[in-house]
């Protein structure tokens, strides 16, 4: 079982590639990685990053794996650095993955209402088209409305919004959307799966922690990923990947200095138990 991740190296700041690797690689996934830009940090508090875009170097390198014969039984995509990425997605998403390979996609460029620095609408647009070949996607709720043009509601809403959000991203035409961030009352807070097929809703709560933290995203599409891989349902890899999530957060809880991310590692052996043998 091998896994493809695209997405940025950001050098400090423990999102994207620097989670991705080490969460996938504790599931027991051989995780390769196809680099979408090096910064010097995330841009989400810092200021004054490095970028290097990578996308003139990503066409060369799938080149070579064809070359080499190399396949994917699985690719997972992060944060992007520019809309021409998305098209070189697709392309190794046609080209480099095995017959039965799956594409599980985070469109990782918004949170609490807005997107990220250096995103924009038409990038929005693009990440749409990219959500529809994939056969999951992972949004939080933000993400969903920049990409179905639905109105961004942070609390108050009902099941009905939830389920109107899930129709406008299953007609995207992806097959499966777990959705994260959602909440029913001011206690819980959790994901809901959604199964574009059957039109079925399926959820998993947990406790709200009263914090907002930095690359809980990449964390949990990450340990998402490595429990899918092992074999567990979209729901349960949805549940473990949340567990993980809230257990990484607790960890980080009270200590001001590490406002940047959470210490996942801190956590790694809960969810290798989690995942069982
Ligand atoms: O965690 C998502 C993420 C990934 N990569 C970079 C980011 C962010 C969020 O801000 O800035 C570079």
């Amino acid at each position: 079982m091998k896994i493809l991740t695209i997405q940025d190296i950001s050098c400090v700041g423990q999102c994207s590639l620097t989670v991705a690797l080490p969460i996938l690689s504790a599931c027991g996934i051989e995780t390769c990685v196809l680099p979408s830009a090096v910064l010097s940090t995330h841009t989400g508090g810092f200021s004054g990053w490095t970028f290097r875009d990578l996308t003139d170097d990503m066409p060369a390198i799938a080149a070579h794996w064809a070359k080499e014969n190399i396949f994917f039984d699985a690719l997972y995509t992060g944060y992007l650095g520019s809309a021409r990425q998305i098209d070189i997605t697709l392309d190794i998403r046609k080209n480099r993955l095995t017959p039965d390979g799956i594409l599980i996609v985070d469109p990782a460029m918004a949170d609490n209402g807005k997107l990220y620095t250096g995103f924009d609408q038409a990038f929005a647009d693009r990440m749409a088209s990219l959500c529809g070949a994939a056969d999951i996607i992972l949004p939080n709720i933000t993400e969903a409305c920049f990409m179905t043009g639905a109105e961004y509601r942070e609390s108050g809403y009902d099941e009905a919004y939830i389920i109107d959000l899930m129709k406008r991203l299953s007609a995207l035409g992806c097959k499966h959307v777990v959705l994260t961030g959602v909440s029913y009352d001011e206690t819980k807070l959790g994901a809901a799966v959604w199964h574009s097929a059957e039109s079925r809703i399926e959820y998993y709560f947990h406790e709200r922690l009263p914090v907002r933290s930095h690359g809980t995203g990449d964390v949990y599409a990450s340990a998402f990923c490595g429990a899918l891989l092992r074999g567990h349902s979209i729901l349960e890899s949805a549940t473990i990947a949340a567990d993980f999530t809230v257990d990484s957060i607790r960890k980080t809880m009270g200590d001001a200095s590490h406002w940047y991310g959470v210490k996942f590692e801190e956590a790694i052996p809960g969810l290798v138990r989690a995942l069982g043998d």
